[in-house]
């Protein structure tokens, strides 16, 4: 490796692969929502005070619990009536079994599904719907149904937001590879056309290894290196591909939504709420983003779209407080899920992250085991700073979980091998557009095929 080169790599991820230099975000300012009109501060309720005694006074679990709910409920505001036929509650769904979000598309498991109506005396109210597994690809409809299956569609839109990396590994595998022989040269020129897509070192050289194996001295078809490409990208990806579980024991499974601006957090909620509802689960939504007001009409919107309860505050109340209060609430109606908002912060602003740890902090002093899922949102397009997000959000708010969203649109999804490469953390979900529907559980295959330019 040149002196060059290695300046290259410390650069890019420093000594011991921490990042050298975390790279400051572009932009400190809360990104508008464009899609959301902003509306006026709402009034301050006496949820507020609430809210704030509880963060304040942190009362033991056991012994000083802030005021209950009940009173508040006048207090919390809520989004519009629950459109009954949506709603589950309304609709009488019985007690739900484990929902555990496969990613397969065959039927649920034989222990999810409803139990057999041999006896007569089984009442009808006992008899559990079918639920489809959640969170999973749509399955492909039968040959016959339709000419353009949905599954191939989605894949294109994969492909097309990874064209971006996929066109630019493309053109370096034709450059490098096209009447040459394998040699020292060719795999070095090859590795730093995979650094450059964003896929990180370690990667970089597992790639090129496993294309160099029994190879050498030969010419290689850019087709094989393809093929070579996808396949150790996919053996990186399939152990973070993971479904997220959540516990059917909880109530609520809390789900602490944490990213950097504008990464796509409040709609991630939006859909997986559409999802949960979907399946008949109850679901509440804490807009815990409390700086903005279009934010917590965002929310509200996501929240009567999808028959979801949405709780905030005043603009300016205390994050946390409103998280504890959420908690709270849900507890007392027996939500099944509970997912918090936060409000967007760059990794690298000492006192947000602290005001997040603060929140965690306190959701654990209604309950030590919560936040069951700490969901974190990046942005396909960011490149390099997503490896700090990650590195920064997941020592401070013990990240379980990301979503990686925009892989729709010119995204550098090269990054997602490297974060996964480097941090093992799972991967649940893509986001693949802005529509409810847009978000997709993590396919490592799908994504290493795509980002190799290979077909679906
Ligand atoms: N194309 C595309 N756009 C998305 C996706 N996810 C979110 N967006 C858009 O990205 C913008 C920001 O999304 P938000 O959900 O508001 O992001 P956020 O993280 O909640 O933002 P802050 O609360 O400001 O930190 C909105 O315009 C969304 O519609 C996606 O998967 N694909
Ligand atoms: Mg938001």
């Amino acid at each position: 490796m040149t002196e060059e080169k290695k300046g290259f790599f410390q650069r890019i991820f420093g000594r011991g692969g921490a990042l050298a230099e975390p790279q400051p975000a572009e932009d400190e300012a809360l990104p508008p929502i464009r899609s959301f009109t902003p509306i006026a501060a709402e009034e301050p309720s006496s949820g507020v005070t609430t809210a704030e005694q509880a963060q304040a006074e942190l009362p033991a679990p056991a012994t000083a619990e802030p005021e209950t709910a009940e009173p508040e409920a006048a207090a919390t505001e809520t989004a519009e009536p629950v459109d009954p036929a949506i709603s589950a509650e309304a609709a009488g769904v019985p007690d739900m079994p484990a929902f555990v979000f496969k990613k397969d598309r065959a039927a649920r498991p034989a222990e999810e599904s409803p139990p057999p109506t041999e006896t007569a005396e089984e009442p009808p109210a006992a008899i559990e719907p079918p639920r489809p597994s959640l969170f999973a690809r749509p399955a492909p409809p039968e040959p016959a149904a339709a000419p353009e299956p949905p599954r191939v569609s989605w894949f294109q839109r994969l492909k097309a937001g990874l064209s971006r990396s996929s066109n630019a590994i493309s053109q370096g595998i034709a450059s490098v590879f096209t009447k040459r022989k394998l040699d020292a040269e060719t795999l070095e020129e090859f590795e730093d056309v995979l650094i450059q897509a964003d896929l990180g070192l370690p990667a970089a050289t597992a790639i090129t290894a496993a294309i160099a194996k029994g190879r050498f001295d030969k010419e290689i078809e850019g087709s094989e290196v393809k093929a070579i490409l996808a396949e150790e990208v996919a053996k990186i990806l399939t152990p973070v591909a993971k479904p997220l579980v959540l516990d059917p024991a909880l109530k609520p499974h809390v789900i602490l939504v944490v990213g950097v601006n504008g990464t796509g957090k409040t709609t991630t909620i939006g859909k997986l709420s559409a999802k949960l509802r979907a399946e008949g689960r109850s679901v509440m939504l804490a807009a815990g983003d409390t700086f903005r007001a279009a934010a917590v009409e965002q929310l509200k919107i996501w929240g009567e779209r999808t028959g979801a309860k949405v709780i905030s505050r005043a603009i300016g109340a205390d994050a946390a407080g409103l998280a504890f209060d959420a908690l709270k609430e849900a507890e007392a109606a027996g939500t099944e899920v509970l997912i918090i908002d936060t409000a967007g912060r760059l990794q690298n602003r000492a006192e947000l992250m602290a005001e997040l740890e603060k929140i965690i902090r306190v959701i654990k002093k209604q309950d030590p085991a919560a936040p069951h899922t700490v969901l974190m949102t990046l942005d396909a397009t960011t490149g390099q700073n997503a490896l700090s997000q990650v590195e920064i959000f997941g020592r401070t708010a013990g990240v379980t979980g990301l979503v990686m969203t925009k892989l729709d649109g010119t995204a550098r999804g090269g990054i997602l091998v490297a974060i996964a490469e480097k941090y093992r953390l799972p991967i649940h979900f893509i986001g693949v557009g802005e529509g409810v529907d847009d978000l997709e559980p993590f396919e490592a295959e799908d994504f290493a095929r795509a980002i190799a330019g290979l077909a679906g």
